[in-house]
């Protein structure tokens, strides 16, 4: 059995003998580890290892705000874990059970402790940007050869879209990524938390919202794959997963993967251990586990997604260290933009813009 395969509420116990062995829980994000390191974790630390996935950061966050949420390690992304935080919700990382730290990349720490001042709540685990995924016959064949497939036109502009409605096109359920996107696309500031500022994102995604076939944030790395949708707002590395498994599948899909030119995201997810983690030592093991060059390499490998381990960059294949849609240019990096976490009163503003968009009225 894969992670792959299993919905987002699955778990799974790894391990036969370990019945009364201590347990470490993981929360992480879907596709977004080669399983191999979950039983290589078990057979090194003769811990029992409880594996759970979630595609959201709002799911994530309701869980560590409302506490015993049960997890020793946890994944949000940089601008939500700032915010929680502030709200206690993690503790401090104990630096001398991590003594893998000294392979992480200064520049990575230094653009995550604008988030976690000092890194002294959280080690990047991986980071990327948000952009197209795009099965790029099928797009060519229903908008022509001169489709702006690397432009938020693809997806923002009512008559591409009302065709591409016909092959099927995908959005991430993700407010905090979606509605940035589209301030950037208008040419405002795409971190804005001024709620005048976010209202200008509701008309271009109202016109467009009756060709989005959904609002999801993992079920297009398969549906891409397999040509059931040929467009999709999402993740660098879950596009490129996708463009493997239409490869495997040998079934002539072509994906691929582009940033927006006028501009994506560039988020970073970090590990985190919740003040309440049942089992803090076994976090750091973890953490420690993680941050071993080569498995942090082997991560990497398997899902397309940069990280911000240095030592691991020796271990890393050309196809992950040498695509500047992993590793971007220094000229690409200039293109992306970051986030940081709305206020309270920005963010119920932000809630409510989605489930009207969401909802299409
Ligand atoms: C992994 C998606 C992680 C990106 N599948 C979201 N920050």
């Amino acid at each position: 059995m894969t992670i792959k395969t299993l919905t987002m509420t699955a778990v799974i116990a790894l391990g036969t003998s370990a019945a009364f062995a201590e347990e470490v829980r993981v929360y992480n994000w879907s596709d977004y580890i080669d399983e191999e390191l979950l039983s290589k974790f078990e057979e090194e630390t003769g811990l029992t290892l409880i594996y759970d996935v979630f595609d959201s950061n709002e799911v994530l966050e309701t869980k560590m705000l409302a506490g015993g949420s049960g997890y020793d390690v946890v994944v949000p992304t940089a601008d939500f874990m700032q915010r929680q935080i502030q709200a206690g919700v993690y503790q401090k990382l104990d630096k001398s059970q991590l003594p893998n730290l000294k392979n992480m990349w200064d520049v990575i720490e230094e653009r995550t402790s604008r988030y976690d001042p000092g890194n002294e709540y959280s080690i990047n685990y991986m980071w990327g940007t948000t952009g197209l995924g795009i099965n790029v016959n099928k797009v060519k064949e229903v908008l022509g050869e001169d489709a702006p497939l690397n432009s938020m036109d693809l997806v923002l502009k009512p008559e591409n879209m009302e065709k591409l409605a016909s092959c099927g096109v995908h959005f991430l359920d993700a407010p905090t990524e979606i509605i940035p996107m589209v301030l950037q696309y208008l040419g405002e500031d795409p971190d804005s938390s001024d709620p005048e500022v976010i209202a200008k994102a509701e008309a271009p995604l109202l016109s467009v919202r009756p060709y989005i076939q959904k609002f999801h944030s993992s079920e297009y790395v398969n549906a891409l794959a397999n040509g059931e949708i040929c467009v999709a707002v999402g993740w660098s590395g879950d596009v490129l997963q996708s463009r493997d498994r239409a490869i495997e599948a040998d079934n002539g899909v072509e994906i691929a993967y582009n940033a927006f030119a006028e501009g994506s995201l560039m988020w970073s997810d970090q590990m985190a251990i919740p003040a309440d983690a049942p089992n803090p030592e076994g976090a750091h093991k973890f953490l420690n586990f993680i941050m071993d060059a080569q498995n942090m390499a082997a991560a990497s490998n398997y899902v397309y997604y940069a990280n911000g381990n240095k030592a691991s960059q020796e271990f890393l294949v050309e196809d992950v260290i040498g695509d500047p849609a992993i590793y971007p240019t220094e000229e690409t990096m200039n293109n992306l933009y970051t986030k940081s976490p709305y206020p309270a009163k920005t963010q119920r503003v932000v809630t409510r813009l989605w489930t009207k968009v969401k909802s299409g009225t």
